[in-house]
């Protein structure tokens, strides 16, 4: 081809030779410088020819590199597109597998919600009855509470007034001296509620104060006098706790004294009991109120120091049966014993006259 091309462009550049010299019928052999030169034109002509075609030829090479290079990249292209063709493919069945099952699903769990909505609404239903059911109950405790409450007022109304018979009885036969044959005990302090103040002066304590119906002290006074006659008398002391744990203390004996002797302990008897012999402490000492210091502590008031009077030495009572009802608390108290008992809920002591 490259041959072929070179021949005829050389047969062209002759004819145009020829065409110069139309009225010749072939080469002047004179003339040969001419044709000389014109064979070095052509020499020259046909040389850069061969370099233009050498370029060419090389940039046919060239372009037939690129373009192998472009064919192997289609041929790499096609290649992933068919790759991605046939995953695409794939993962459309799979993703309409899919649908189809969550269709399914979604199928069933439509049907189970119906089925759920129906339990509800029997459950409802069954909750609306209850609730019905309920408060018919409770109005019905609510009355019957009602009826037993009123009926438990009433009660108390009666068992409070039969008392109160009781007690005036009592304190009527105590006042006109014949109640020595009907009982031979008498009630002389109650503790029980707190209702009644026991931190008094002196005078208070002489006399006695309270409510016999509830809490009440008889005074120090009378207890002089039933005391002093010169023969014995019992004396019993009951004792219970918050929690229901109940003792006593019995003294075969007791005896206190006038109020020139400042109301003295004068004497206790023997001791029997399970609460322990706990006022032995304060056996020959003097009635201290807040108003009459008569204690063995040199700088204080032992009843101002515990907030109610009694028999103190000095002011580390053993006991304290007229100190403040202050119930669970800690501190001042109604006590007997420090080391069995601590907070008393009730107390009562009796002689027997
Ligand atoms: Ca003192």
């Amino acid at each position: 081809m490259k041959l072929f091309i070179i021949l005829f462009i050389v047969l062209g550049i002759n004819g145009i030779v020829y065409t110069d010299q139309p009225d010749k019928d072939y080469y002047d052999l004179s003339d040969s410088t001419e044709h000389v030169i014109v064979v070095e034109l052509l020499l020259k002509q046909l040389a850069e020819l061969s370099k233009a075609t050498s370029k060419i030829h090389t940039k046919i090479e060239d372009l037939t590199i690129r373009f192998n290079d472009v064919e192997k990249k289609y041929g790499d292209i096609s290649q992933q597109l068919n790759l991605i063709s046939t995953e695409f493919a794939n993962a459309k069945v799979e993703a309409l597998t899919k649908l189809e099952d969550h269709e399914q699903r979604i199928d069933t769990s439509s049907k189970k919600l119906a089925v759920f909505d129906g339990s509800i609404a029997d459950i409802k239903q069954v909750l609306s009855t209850s609730a019905n059911q309920v408060l018919t109950f409770k109005n019905d405790i609510s009355k019957t509470l009602k009826d037993h409450n009123g009926a438990l007022q009433k009660l108390e109304n009666d068992i409070r007034q039969y008392k109160e018979r009781q007690e005036n009885q009592i304190n009527n036969l105590w006042e006109n001296g014949s109640l020595e044959k009907k009982s031979n005990w008498t009630v002389i302090l109650r503790r029980e509620d707190g209702s009644v103040n026991f931190n008094r002066n002196w005078l208070e304590y002489k006399h006695g104060f309270g409510n016999t119906n509830s809490e009440f002290f008889i005074g120090m006074e009378k207890l002089h006098n039933i005391t002093s006659n010169g023969l014995p008398h019992e004396m019993v002391i009951t004792l219970r706790t918050f929690d229901g744990n109940q003792t006593y203390a019995k003294y075969d004996n007791i005896v206190i004294g006038s109020e020139k002797d400042q109301y003295e302990l004068k004497v206790l008897g023997v001791y029997s009991g399970d609460a322990g012999d706990s006022l032995r402490h304060h056996e020959g000492e003097k009635f201290t109120t807040i108003d009459r210091d008569n204690d063995n502590d040199a700088k204080r008031n032992c009843a101002e120091v515990y907030k109610g009077a009694w028999w103190y030495f000095q002011c580390n009572p053993s006991t304290q049966l007229f100190g403040p009802y202050e119930g669970h608390k800690l501190g001042l108290r109604l006590r007997w014993s420090l080391d069995k008992i601590h907070e008393l809920q009730f107390v009562e002591v009796k002689i027997k006259k």
